[in-house]
């Protein structure tokens, strides 16, 4: 049997200005807390291997101050001897300077399909990557994973590590589900004779096992999620990452390791008040029995008048709010003047 960490969607970078010009919590800090408890199993030697699932950062170009500190703790797993396996995520591609981890003989990165074949408990283990397909994932899917090889590989357990929508995969409040189209891989494409599908870009955590006509799909595709929540759509959805145990011959077991998510609120503020003491004295109430924790999201009711709203900037709803608080106002509080 071996243990895999997988986790997927760091994001990291996000919120995380280098001179910043207000003093505010950064959400920034959050991702980089979550991205090193999730490493945490890793870090202390309980696993055999460790995936990451794509998009490592929150956009193709970060300063290299953010890609040392994302880079330091892969380094130090491998280090102890335990392989990192890297699949480059729509935010990624040849972005990334990976000479750094490249250079270890313990990392490796998918930036073109690949079939790598570990030794890890005594174990042949496949690990087949193929960097994000961007463009028509579902008609370029089948001919990537061939072109890594896999099939001249033999081995004990198998493994796809990707980053792409599977039909069926649901995001969003919503529940708004992939369908087989050109952006979402076809269930029934996935080739017989993989073991597992470590899958990253679908922010919320699902196991796929069938398609959506209900077919069984030939390999089970695991989706650990982003590991905080990147947005509003994200604000219902547990965060975490996997361990999934596999030994030969199919047995497959894994477990949802959450992750601490802070709460995101949507505060309306009331246009029933007369006067802009009345609306402060209201909204400095609404706050205080908000989670501290929370990451508050603003909007204007419609009968507020613009007057008073110009009153409520951020920097005076930051002075009312806990520090721990992020605030903000989710959409543009004027209108632009006509003419
Ligand atoms: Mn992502």
């Amino acid at each position: 049997m071996i243990r895999i960490l997988f986790l997927a969607d760091t994001h990291l970078g996000i919120d995380t200005p280098l001179r910043p010009r207000i003093q505010r919590r950064r959400r920034g800090d959050d991702f980089y807390a979550n991205y090193t408890a999730a490493l945490q199993p890793a870090a202390a030697g309980k696993v055999d291997l460790v995936v990451h699932g794509g998009d490592m950062f929150f956009r193709s170009r970060v300063h290299p101050s953010i890609i040392e500190s994302a880079f330091a703790p892969l380094l130090q797993i491998a280090d102890l001897g335990v392989p990192v396996c890297i699949v480059p995520g729509n935010h990624e591609r040849s972005n990334i300077p990976c000479s750094l981890l490249e250079s270890h003989p313990q990392i490796a990165i998918f930036d073109h399909p690949l079939t790598l074949v570990l030794t890890l408990r005594g174990l042949r283990i496949a690990v087949t990557g193929l960097p994000c397909i961007r463009h028509n994932p579902a008609g370029l899917f089948v001919p990537e994973v061939e072109k890594s090889g896999w099939r001249d590989c033999s081995a004990d357990i198998r493994l796809l590590c990707m980053h792409q929508a599977v039909e069926g995969a649901q995001v969003g409040v919503q529940n708004y589900t992939f369908r087989s189209g050109e952006e979402a891989i076809r269930g029934r494409d996935i080739p017989a004779g993989f073991d597992a599908v470590l899958s990253g870009h679908i922010h919320r955590h699902q196991v796929l096992t069938r398609d959506l006509a209900g077919r069984r799909l030939n390999a089970p595709v695991f989706y650990p999620g982003s590991i905080e929540r990147t947005s509003f759509a994200e604000r219902e959805e547990e965060k975490g990452y996997l361990i999934i145990e596999l030994a030969p011959g199919g047995g497959i077991r894994h477990r949802f390791m959450p992750l601490p998510a802070r709460p995101m609120i949507d505060l309306t503020v009331d246009g029933s008040a007369a006067t802009l003491e009345e609306v402060r004295a209201q909204l400095i109430r609404q706050i205080a029995a908000l989670d501290a924790e929370a990451i508050v999201r603003l909007r204007p009711a419609a009968s507020i008048p613009a007057a008073l709203l110009s009153a409520l900037s951020e920097r005076w709803l930051r002075s009312v709010a806990p520090s721990t608080m992020n605030i903000s106002w989710g959409i543009p509080r004027y209108q632009a003047p006509a003419g």
